[in-house]
């Protein structure tokens, strides 16, 4: 193996500055030449290699790279980048860095993110006769195959392709699953190592068993023009492709988070909850979070918001009220199933966050900030002149002394810019176990048992504080009726209120009619323990435009309540929509006086109007897909305001 950090930094043969290890081993794929710089073709097991030479074949990259996952590769790969002016080093921390995209790559491209299949309706509702369909994008076969022969051949010329083994859940457990990303971009592989578990101990555990096929390229063979900020990527050509009857996801175009980070939303949650169909468990875009009461009593949550909607924040709160204790488990994804018992387990198939970085503080986030002060990879943040980070909501005022470098290379940016220094969808992307509240159990195989099941968005109006569904198939109604506020995670401008059933609408990786008839099924066996089900909304605001509730750490006040609710605490009222605690049954001590009224209001005439919205959507969208049961559950939900 050639030894890493020995980098020639001489011009490769494409006359550009893509320095590679030397010398490399020359290995013949087909009619082609490789130079194989790391790790060893001939050791790979005939379905990995076969693969990796497939695909070598078709992008035509000038080297192969076998990832490890050692610390000395990575060490290698972030001095390659630093070369490249890929990332800059964030000096005030240890292991810090820095990535700036182009600033067309900076969020999740849903209207490019495709499932394909033969049956358009495997993949989505057939919406009613000249609507769009909202709920996912479907692609033929043959339209793929023509949209692959346009993109795929040759596209590595010039780079190194990467082949990273990587596992979802811990290396060799029964409910972990494995991915082989082939990828031209090392901040891909910088990133993966952070946020799964990758190297050669996943090869080992894999054998031959079978794997997901991941194809990532940033689309831009060299010689290219200038990128900007040395960040290749081809947004024009964008496109996020998965195949999940071939196990196959092929990505192109994007180097950004969901978009190339594969084992994310595209397997954790697209192939994912396409397989938690086929085997009987679930896929979920759900932080998975442990809370302890003073009692020591200790409960499992998950909850699914939409993307920048409070999972991170969630999942590593701060506890105001005292004597509690909240630990982590997972951030962003969760991967459920009920056990022999009836018990509904879950784990966080993922190894790291990859964080909105504005408004977290240690105010607000305190266990994100410690998680990121070392070995971490941020993009699209502002740095500061001593060499540390900056973003909207981490400091109160703008230090004062220092210079910000916003996102966009201003040198000199100060808020009087009117724009703001970071993305809005800037992130961290941080090793999980650096957290100082990670879960004991959270790399536990068996999973941790979960109480309760909160859904929730931002939902500026109308929309109380907490409620709990009456049964798990009105639970399952509240899920498929989420609605909230657009957020920068994706290409969404503005602040429009969007239904995002399960926080899944990006995520689905078939038919959601048919997800929903999942979800329901498992109502229907009285051997299972049905966790109650919630809504959540931590964003109401008052005439004057303000969150009316603190938010972050005081939302374990709410937790508490779900947990003396899950041991059969009565302290609720009923409504139209659902139970609401009664008004003091939220332990409020130590809060500055708050309008409990307010927040837990169900105004009639807005809930009738949320009706007719999600009949709208279900009859826009599912008007053949729709299960007969979420139907009935709309239509209860109607007589009740009706009633009242
Ligand atoms: P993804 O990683 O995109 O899936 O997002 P997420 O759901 O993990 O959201 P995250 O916790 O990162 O929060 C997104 C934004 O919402 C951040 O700017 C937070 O500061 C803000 N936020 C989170 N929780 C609260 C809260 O309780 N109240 C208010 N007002 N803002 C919050
Ligand atoms: C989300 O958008 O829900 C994220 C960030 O968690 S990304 O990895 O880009 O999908
Ligand atoms: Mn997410």
């Amino acid at each position: 193996m050639p030894g890493l950090g020995n980098i020639d930094t001489k011009n490769n043969a494409y006359g550009t500055s893509e320095p590679v290890i030397s010398p490399g081993k020359l290995v013949r794929v087909g009619s082609r030449l490789f130079s194989v710089i790391h790790g060893d073709l001939s050791n790979l097991r005939p379905k990995v290699k076969e693969y990796v030479e497939q695909k070598a074949r078709l992008c035509k990259p000038e080297n192969i790279h076998i990832c490890d996952g050692s610390e000395a590769e990575n060490n290698y790969l972030l001095d390659l980048m630093k070369r490249q002016g890929m990332i800059t080093p964030l000096r005030k921390y240890e292991n810090n860095w820095l990535a700036r995209t182009d600033p067309s790559d900076v969020a999740r491209v849903e209207s490019r993110t495709y499932i394909c299949t033969p049956n358009k309706n495997d993949t989505i509702p057939t919406p009613k006769e000249g609507v769009k369909g909202k709920l996912g994008n479907w692609i033929s076969p043959e339209d793929l195959e023509k949209a692959f022969s346009e993109r795929y051949p040759g596209c590595m010329q010039g780079r190194t392709m990467y082949v990273i083994p990587y596992s979802m859940g811990p290396i060799g457990s029964p409910v972990s699953k494995v991915g082989i990303e082939l990828t031209d971009s090392p901040y891909v592989v910088c990133c993966m190592r952070i946020m799964t578990r990758i190297g050669s101990a996943v090869l080992k555990a894999l054998g031959d068993g079978d794997f997901v096929k991941c194809l990532h390229s940033v689309g831009q063979p060299l010689p290219m023009e200038t990128p900007i900020n040395n960040w290749p990527c081809n947004p024009a050509k964008t496109i996020i492709s998965h195949i999940p009857e071939n196990n196959e996801i092929c990505s192109f175009g994007s180097g950004y988070g969901g978009n190339s980070l594969l084992g994310k939303k595209c397997f954790a949650l697209r192939i994912g909850s396409f397989l938690g169909k086929r085997e009987g468990w679930f896929a979920e875009h759900m932080l998975i979070v442990g809370i302890t009461n003073p009692q020591g009593v200790k409960k499992y949550i998950v909850a699914a918001f939409p993307s920048a909607c409070g999972k991170t924040n969630l999942a590593m709160l701060t506890p105001t009220l005292p004597g509690y204790k909240v630990e982590c488990v997972g951030d962003d994804i969760a991967w459920m199933w009920f056990d022999k018992e009836g018990q509904l387990r879950a784990i966080n198939p993922e190894y790291g966050f990859f964080g909105v970085a504005p408004g977290t503080s240690h105010k607000t986030n305190s266990n994100a900030m410690y998680s990121m002060q070392k070995n971490t990879i941020f993009t699209n943040v502002a740095e500061m002149s001593d060499g540390g980070f900056y973003w909207e909501g981490l400091e109160n005022e703008v230090p004062k002394g220092l210079r910000i470098k916003s996102w966009l290379n201003d040198e000199n940016w100060t808020p009087e810019s009117g724009k703001p220094a970071a993305h809005p969808n800037s992130r961290f992307c941080a090793p999980a176990k650096q957290c100082p509240i990670m879960d004991p159990y959270w790399e536990d195989p068996k999973g941790v048992p979960i109480s309760a099941i909160i859904f929730g968005g931002r939902r500026p109006e109308g929309v109380p504080l907490i409620y709990e569904s009456f049964s798990w198939t009105h639970g399952v109604f509240v899920g498929a009726s989420m609605r909230s506020e657009a957020t920068a995670a994706a290409e969404y401008k503005g602040k429009v209120i969007m239904h995002d059933p399960f926080a899944m609408r990006p995520f689905f990786g078939y038919n959601f009619g048919q997800y929903l008839q999942h979800w329901l099924s498992f109502g229907k066996n009285p051997a299972l323990k049905h966790p109650k089900i919630y809504h959540v909304n931590w964003f109401r605001k008052n005439a004057e435009g303000k969150f009316i509730w603190p938010g972050f750490g005081e939302n374990c006040r709410v937790l508490d309540w779900i947990c003396r609710r899950a041991d059969g605490e009565p302290s609720v009222v009923e409504t139209p929509i659902g139970y609401i605690p009664k008004e003091d049954a939220i332990d409020l001590q130590g809060l500055p006086p708050i309008d409990m009224k307010e927040l837990l209001y169900v105004p009639k005439d807005f809930w009738k109007n949320e009706v007719k919205e999600i009949h709208n959507y279900f009859e826009e969208q599912l008007p053949n897909d729709l299960p007969a049961e979420i139907q009935a559950e709309l239509n209860k939900l109607e007589e009740r305001l009706n009633l009242q």
